[in-house]
C-alpha cells in the first residue's frame, strides 16, 4: 500500500511505470503532504534495480506539467486548431452519450462508433478493461491492435508457440549476446545494462541494425544490413550452421519439427547470396554464424525494429529457428527474447467481456486508421481515442490528419495533454498520471507481476481511463453488474488464478509489498527439454497451421514492399530507405511535448551517410525535405557514417505541431501491412532527401 517511513507527513508509495516499455520498472514515490516530491526506481525489484530511466526518473516532470489537461473542454474553433472552452463532467457525459445513443440507434447503428487505444498506459486495467466491456455492450465497431508488435508476435509463436522467452535477468551468464533489430540503450534498458555486465565478464556483444545506434555503437561488432532483409540474413546464418557442422542435432531431433525441409531451403542461401540482399560483408555472416554455432550460453535480443515492413512476420520466424537450431535454449542464459508477455495467464474474458459483443460489429486496424476514417462502410462517424496519440503516431499523416478534420466525425480525446490528435477533438477529457491511479501490471520484458498504488490525487478534474468508463456505462444505462466493479474488483480478476504461474498471489500482498515474480522456476529456462507449446509440441521450423492458412510452411524471404532491389522504379524516384526508430528521450509520442526532453533530442533530425549527402549538397546543420508519394517533412540533417549508405535515419516520434513545419516522420511513412498479424510497416518506406530550396 503505501508504506510510512515514518518521517511525519512523508510516505513512500510504491508503483510500477506505465510506459509501452520492456522494462516496467517499479517506482518508489515519495509524497509529501498530498505532493509527490520524488519518483525513483525500487532497488530491492530485480529488473529495475533501482534505476529508472531519464524520461520516468523526472517523472515529475510530466505528472506536474503546466500544459496538463485538467478539465474537460469542447471545441470552439475549427478542427485542428485545438481551441476549447472548459465545461463540466456532467456536460460531456450527457454529451457523448446523446451522440453514441443517435448513432446506436440510427440505421447504419453502433459499429459507426470506434474506439482508438494502444498502450499509452500499459497498466493491464487502463489498458484494457472497463473501456473495452462499455464499447462491446455498444456494439461498436472493433479494433485491431497491430500498430506495434503483431507481427513480430505471429511469426515468432508460429514457431515457438508461445509469446514466451528467456529471462533478462539471466542475460548476465551469456558468452554472445545477439542484439537483433533493437537499440537497447534507449528502448530496453536494463537488458542493457545485463548485456554490460555480461560484456565485463567477457561475453561478446553484437548488434544487427540498419544504423550504428548507441546500442551497436558499444558492441563489439555491428553488422548494419539494409532493413527489412533480416529473414535473408538469417538463412544465410542457417546455411554456415548446417554446412559446417555447428547444427546442434540432438536438441533439433528431440524438440523440433521440419528440419530436412528448413535445410534444403538453406541450402539455397549462400552467405554470398544473403550478403548481396543485406549488402553485408560475407565474412560477417561467416564469423556470427560460427559464434552462435561454438560459444554458449548465446542468446538473442530481438526486438520489433525488423519487423515493421512487408516481410516483418517471416523475419521473425526466420530469426525463431536459430536458438533452436544451435541448441541454444538448453541455457537458462542462452536462447531468446522478443516478449515475456504470453507468460502472464492474463484473463482477458473476464477483462474485457467480450461476451457483451452486441451484434457482429466489423473490426477496423488502428494501422490504416487513414483509410478508414476516410472510405469506410458505413463510415466511422464517431471515434474515441485514449491512450494513443494517432495523429502523430500513425502512418500517411496526410490521410490521417483529413480524416481526423472532417466536420461530420464526432472525436472524443482522452488524454494528458493536448496532443496532436486533442486539437480535432470535439471534446477532449483530462486523464490521470500514473500516480493517480491504480493499477496491476504484467510485462513484455521480465517476469514480475506488479501493483501500481495511487500516490496523489487526481489533478483537476482528470479521471483514470476506468471511471470514465464506468460513468459513461451508468449514463447509458447499462445495469449489468460488472459496470459497477471498482478498480480493486478488476484488478483482483487481472489473472487466471488456477494457473500455476499465478498460484497464491494476492491483490492485498501484491499492493503491500508492489511486485512479485511469476512462479516459476528460479533457473528458468522455457525450452531447455523441449515442450514448446505449438500444435506439434516441437519448435515449428515448418507449420502446417501456417500453412494451411495460406503461408509458406517455412520461413520465407519477403523482401520490403519498397526498396531498390523489389521496386526499382520506384527506388529511382526515392531511392533512400528510411527509418524513424524510437528516440532516447521520447516513448513514441510521449514526453515529446515536454521541454526537458525536447531539449535533450535538439529537434527532428536526419542522420545522412557521407556518400549520400555529397550528391544531394547537404551539410549538417541544413534543413531538408524528406519527400516521396505520400508526404514530406523537414529536418535538420546530421551527415554521419553512423547512418549506412542508401539508408536515412529520423528519431522519432516528434509531435507535428511542435516541428518547425508541423509534420513528422509518419507524412512519409506508408499504410501498407506485414505478412503475419497485419501489422504496419513504419520502416518500409522509400524517400528522397532535398535541400528546401532544390524544390520543384
Ligand atoms: N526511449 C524509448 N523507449 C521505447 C520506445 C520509445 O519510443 N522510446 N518505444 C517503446 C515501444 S512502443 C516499443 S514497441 C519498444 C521496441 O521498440 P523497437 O522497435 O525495438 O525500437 P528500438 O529499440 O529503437 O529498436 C529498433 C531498432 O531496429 C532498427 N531497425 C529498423 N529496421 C530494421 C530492420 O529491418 N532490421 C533490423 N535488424 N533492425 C532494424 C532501428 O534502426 C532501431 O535501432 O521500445 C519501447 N521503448
Ligand atoms: N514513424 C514511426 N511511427 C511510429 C513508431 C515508429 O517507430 N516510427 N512506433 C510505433 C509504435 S511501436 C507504437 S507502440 C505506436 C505508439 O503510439 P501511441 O500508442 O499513440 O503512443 P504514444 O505516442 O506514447 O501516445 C500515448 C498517449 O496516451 C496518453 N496516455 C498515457 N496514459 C494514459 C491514460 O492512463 N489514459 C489516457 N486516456 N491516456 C493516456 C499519453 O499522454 C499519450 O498522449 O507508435 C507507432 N508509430
Ligand atoms: S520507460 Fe521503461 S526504462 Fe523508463 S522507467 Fe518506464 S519501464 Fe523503466
Ligand atoms: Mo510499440
Amino acid at each position: 500500500m503505501a508504506p510510512d517511513d515514518g518521517t511525519g507527513g512523508r510516505r513512500v508509495v510504491r508503483g510500477a511505470c506505465p510506459h509501452d516499455c520492456p522494462d516496467t520498472c517499479a517506482m518508489l514515490v515519495t509524497v509529501e503532504d498530498g505532493r509527490a516530491v520524488s519518483v525513483r526506481g525500487a532497488a530491492d525489484h530485480p529488473p529495475t534495480q533501482g534505476v529508472l530511466c531519464t524520461k520516468v526518473g523526472r517523472y515529475l516532470d510530466r505528472t506536474y506539467s503546466p500544459d496538463r489537461v485538467l478539465h474537460p473542454m469542447r471545441r470552439v474553433g475549427p478542427k485542428g486548431r485545438g481551441e476549447f472552452e472548459r465545461i463540466s463532467w456532467d456536460e460531456a457525459i450527457a454529451t457523448i452519450v446523446r451522440r453514441f445513443r443517435e448513432l446506436a440507434d440510427s440505421a447504419e447503428g453502433p459499429e459507426t462508433i470506434l474506439p482508438y487505444s494502444y498502450a499509452g498506459n500499459m497498466g493491464i486495467l487502463q489498458y484494457g478493461s472497463m473501456d473495452r466491456r462499455f464499447f462491446h455492450r455498444l456494439g461498436a465497431s472493433l479494433l485491431d491492435r497491430t500498430i506495434c508488435a503483431s507481427a513480430g508476435k505471429a511469426g515468432w509463436t508460429s514457431v515457438v508457440g508461445a509469446a514466451v522467452g528467456m529471462d533478462v535477468e539471466a542475460c548476465v551468464d551469456s558468452r554472445l549476446i545477439v542484439i537483433w533489430g533493437s537499440n537497447a540503450i534507449a528502448s530496453n534498458l536494463h537488458f542493457w545494462t545485463r548485456a554490460q555486465e555480461a560484456k565485463r565478464r567477457g561475453a561478446r556483444l553484437v548488434a544487427i541494425d540498419p544504423y550504428r545506434s548507441a546500442t551497436a555503437e558499444k558492441c563489439h561488432e555491428h553488422i548494419a544490413p539494409m532493413p527489412g532483409t533480416d529473414a535473408a540474413l538469417a538463412y544465410g546464418l542457417m546455411h554456415v550452421l548446417m554446412r559446417d557442422g555447428l547444427v546442434d542435432r540432438d536438441y533439433v531431433q528431440r524438440y523440433t519439427l521440419g528440419y530436412d525441409a528448413l535445410a534444403a531451403r538453406a541450402a539455397e542461401w549462400t552467405p554470398e547470396r544473403a550478403a548481396a540482399i543485406c549488402r553485408v560483408p560475407v565474412a560477417q555472416i561467416e564469423r556470427l554464424a560460427h559464434d552462435l554455432g561454438t560459444i554458449r550460453p548465446s542468446a538473442i535480443r530481438v526486438n520489433y525494429g525488423m519487423q515493421r515492413h512487408a516481410g516483418g512476420g517471416n523475419a521473425m520466424r526466420a530469426v525463431a529457428c536459430l536458438p533452436a537450431l544451435t541448441g541454444a535454449w538448453r541455457d537458462r542464459a542462452g536462447g531468446a527474447l522478443l516478449t515475456t508477455s504470453g507468460a502472464y495467464p492474463v484473463d482477458a474474458a473476464a477483462l474485457e467481456r467480450p461476451d457483451l459483443i452486441r451484434g457482429q460489429p466489423r473490426t477496423i486496424n488502428m494501422s490504416t486508421i487513414g483509410d478508414a476514417l476516410n472510405a469506410s462502410e458505413p463510415p466511422v462517424r464517431a471515434i474515441f481515442v485514449y491512450n494513443s496519440n494517432p495523429v502523430a503516431v500513425a502512418p500517411e499523416s496526410a490521410k490521417v490528419v483529413r480524416g481526423f478534420a472532417r466536420d461530420d466525425l464526432f472525436v472524443v480525446v482522452h488524454d494528458l495533454f493536448r496532443t496532436d490528435t486533442a486539437d480535432y477533438a470535439d471534446l477532449l477529457l483530462p486523464a490521470t498520471s500514473q500516480l493517480e491511479h491504480l493499477d496491476v501490471h504484467s510485462s513484455y520484458g521480465h517476469l514480475h507481476v506488479q501493483a501500481n498504488n495511487p500516490s496523489i490525487a487526481p489533478l483537476g478534474e482528470a479521471l483514470p481511463n476506468t471511471e470514465l468508463f464506468r460513468r459513461l456505462a451508468a449514463t447509458m444505462g447499462y445495469d449489468e453488474p460488472c459496470f459497477r466493479e471498482s478498480d480493486d474488483d478488476l484488478a483482483r480478476r487481472a489473472f487466471r488464478a488456477d494457473d500455476p504461474r499465478i498460484v497464491g498471489w494476492d491483490w492485498d500482498a501484491l499492493k503491500r509489498d508492489g511486485f512479485r515474480r511469476l512462479a516459476l522456476p528460479d533457473a528458468y529456462a522455457p525450452f531447455a527439454q523441449g515442450g514448446f507449446p505449438t500444435p506439434s509440441g516441437r519448435c515449428e521450423f515448418s507449420s502446417a497451421s501456417l500453412a494451411a492458412a495460406g503461408h509458406d510452411p517455412l520461413p520465407e524471404v519477403v523482401l520490403p514492399r519498397e526498396s531498390p532491389v523489389s521496386n526499382p522504379s520506384l527506388a529511382a524516384r526515392y531511392p533512400l530507405a528510411f527509418i524513424s526508430p524510437p528516440a532516447r528521450n521520447f516513448l513514441n509520442s510521449s514526453f515529446a511535448n515536454l521541454p526537458a526532453f525536447v531539449a535533450e533530442e535538439r529537434g527532428p533530425r536526419l542522420l545522412i551517410h557521407p556518400e549520400d549527402a555529397a550528391p544531394r549538397a547537404i551539410v549538417s546543420g541544413a534543413i531538408v525535405r524528406i519527400h516521396n508519394d505520400r508526404g514530406e517533412f523537414q529536418a535538420t540533417a546530421e551527415v554521419t557514417d553512423r547512418a549506412r549508405p542508401g539508408v536515412v535515419v529520423a528519431p522519432s516520434v516528434w509531435w507535428r505541431k511542435l516541428s518547425p513545419d508541423g509534420r513528422n516522420a509518419n507524412a512519409v511513412t506508408g499504410q501498407g501491412l506485414t505478412d503475419m498479424g497485419r501489422a504496419a510497416t513504419f520502416y518500409d518506406c522509400l524517400v528522397e532527401v532535398s535541400r528546401p530550396e532544390a524544390r520543384a
